[in-house]
């Protein structure tokens, strides 16, 4: 069962690169789904607003990108590392990443080109610094005193473990009330600080956003968080970072109640799936595994704790990660979201930055990764849109590495993940008969498309070759006239 990668180095340099290729950028009409329908989104993270705005025009909008999830805009200690983002020292919108105005204007370039857009909130804690300091902004602030926020009144001090941290994760106290990484954790069951957050989420809410991912939600009873969600100015879609743990207390379907929740169980069960075992056992991938309700899980490959922690596929799997995101595109279990890296040798390093440390414009050749824009990923968006409602159907595997399905009526996707290709079958998809672009290797844009065309025959059958670790995608969105 266990099997062990034997590609030769010309193999995996020649068809890994054909999944690698950026996408074209050319606005498609037909990539951009019907207003309502567009589901995907897009972590841009650690991206600066100026450069949000930009992908959200040339890039997200065209490719049919439904959200793009941004890292958190508050003012935040200062240093080089990415995660000072996650550590908050006051709500003004001031951060490496830019200004209010900056942020406002990106907001609405984002809507303009069709895009909502997700803040990354971080309302459990505020900084975990043991010394104050003077965050991003000039706001001065001490461990457990943030003027004009909370003083020392508003934080828990579980008398847990010599320090307050967390330690015991199976201990729901302990993971509620106790710090995480020594991060001031707030008492989100006082009003005080339930209205202070909602009016951090109100003011975001004023400027436009549609959508908050609320970090450390496990950290946090469900009640606190449907407490701070009622004071909200208007209805916002939620999605609840609830990381699953084995055996522990706190269950992700706890915060069901208050909108989606992050399914962290789909990341690692797919990498096995690809690395260890049989994409054959994909077949019923999603709630018969155990995971949330589809309706309410937002699944990834990877995000950027998953990358830097490993046990997930990340950009740097380079094909197979490609492949990954295909299947996760193409299949309807939950909502998903691509992620887009910089790229790091260590886990602290920050995103590009001056010697200030405020981020550089993204460049996506050179210290970022863009994975959502590579050919594959970029392209599988309108996949994803083409398709939605659309059961699985024509469920095809080889009981190992090979699989096909059909979306019933409107896309179908085969992988070939065996270590050969696989040559002179056809495939039933239950298609329209007609001509299709593959948008695994070519991008469809005004009527053509710039990659193989796949010929359904009036029977719903195609004949194609697929390389080893290779795919063929073709869907109603990007058919030829
Ligand atoms: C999250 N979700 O629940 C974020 O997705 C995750 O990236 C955050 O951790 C965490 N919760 C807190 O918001 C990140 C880094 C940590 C970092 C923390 C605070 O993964 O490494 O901790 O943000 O910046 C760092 C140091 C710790 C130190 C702490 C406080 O690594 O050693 O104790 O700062 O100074
Ligand atoms: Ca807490």
């Amino acid at each position: 069962m266990q099997r062990r990668r034997r590609r030769s180095a010309v193999l995996a340099l020649g068809l890994a690169a054909s999944l690698l290729v950026p996408t074209s950028v050319a606005p498609s009409p037909a990539a951009a789904a019907t207003p309502g329908s567009k589901k995907v989104i897009v972590q841009l993270f650690e991206w600066n607003w100026t450069s949000v705005a930009n992908e959200c025009t040339t890039v997200l909008g065209p490719k049919g990108y439904g959200y793009v999830q941004v890292s958190p805009p508050q003012e935040h200690v200062t240093g080089n590392p990415w995660w000072l983002a996650y550590q908050p020292v006051s709500y003004r919108i001031e951060s490496r990443k830019g200004t209010r105005a900056q942020f406002q204007s990106m907001v609405n370039t984002c809507h303009t080109a069709g895009v909502k857009v997700i803040v990354d909130a971080v309302v459990n804690h505020m900084s975990g610094q043991d010394n104050g300091g003077t965050g991003w902004a000039g706001t001065t602030y001490g461990h457990y005193n943030y003027p004009g926020n909370y003083g020392s009144q508003d934080f828990h001090y579980c008398g847990r473990n010599g320090n307050n941290d967390i330690v015991n994760y199976n201990d729901r106290y302990e993971v509620q009330n106790c710090e995480l990484v020594n991060l001031a954790d707030l008492k989100t069951e006082s009003d005080y600080v339930r209205t202070k957050l909602a009016g951090y989420l109100n003011d975001l809410l004023s400027l436009g956003v549609d959508g908050f991912r609320l970090d450390a939600s496990k950290h946090m009873p469900a009640a606190d968080i449907a407490a701070i969600k009622s004071k909200l100015s208007r209805s916002a879609y939620i999605v609840q970072e609830v990381i699953w743990g084995a055996g522990e207390p706190i269950q992700p379907t706890e915060y069901t109640g208050n909108g989606d929740v992050h399914e962290f169980r789909y990341g690692k069960d797919l990498a096995r799936m690809f690395n260890s075992e049989r994409l054959a056992y994909l077949k019923n991938f999603g709630e018969s595994w155990g995971y949330l309700p589809g309706g309410q899980a937002v699944v990834f490959t990877d995000n950027h704790d998953t990358q830097r922690d490993g046990g997930v596929l990340t950009y740097r799997d380079r094909g197979e990660y490609a492949l990954a995101n295909a299947f996760m595109l193409a299949w309807p279990y939950g909502t998903p979201a691509v992620m887009s890296s910089f790229t790091y040798s260590n886990r602290d390093q920050g995103p590009p930055s001056d010697a200030g440390n405020r981020t550089l414009n993204t460049t996506c050749y050179s210290g970022w990764e863009c994975e959502h824009r590579w050919r594959v990923i970029a392209n599988m968006v309108a996949f994803n849109n083409a398709t939605q409602g659309a059961a699985v159907a024509n469920w095809y595997d080889n009981g190992w590495q090979h699989i096909a399905f059909s979306r019933a009526g409107k896309g179908y996707l085969t992988i070939n993940d065996e270590d050969f290709a696989i040559t002179g079958r056809s495939y039933y998809t239950g298609l329209p008969a007609g001509r299709y672009c593959d948008v695994i290797h070519g991008d469809f844009s005004n009527g053509s498309c710039s990659g193989p065309v796949i010929t359904v025959d009036g029977s719903g059958w195609f004949a194609a070759n697929v390389n080893a670790h290779d795919a063929v995608a073709i869907h109603v969105g990007a058919k030829l006239p």
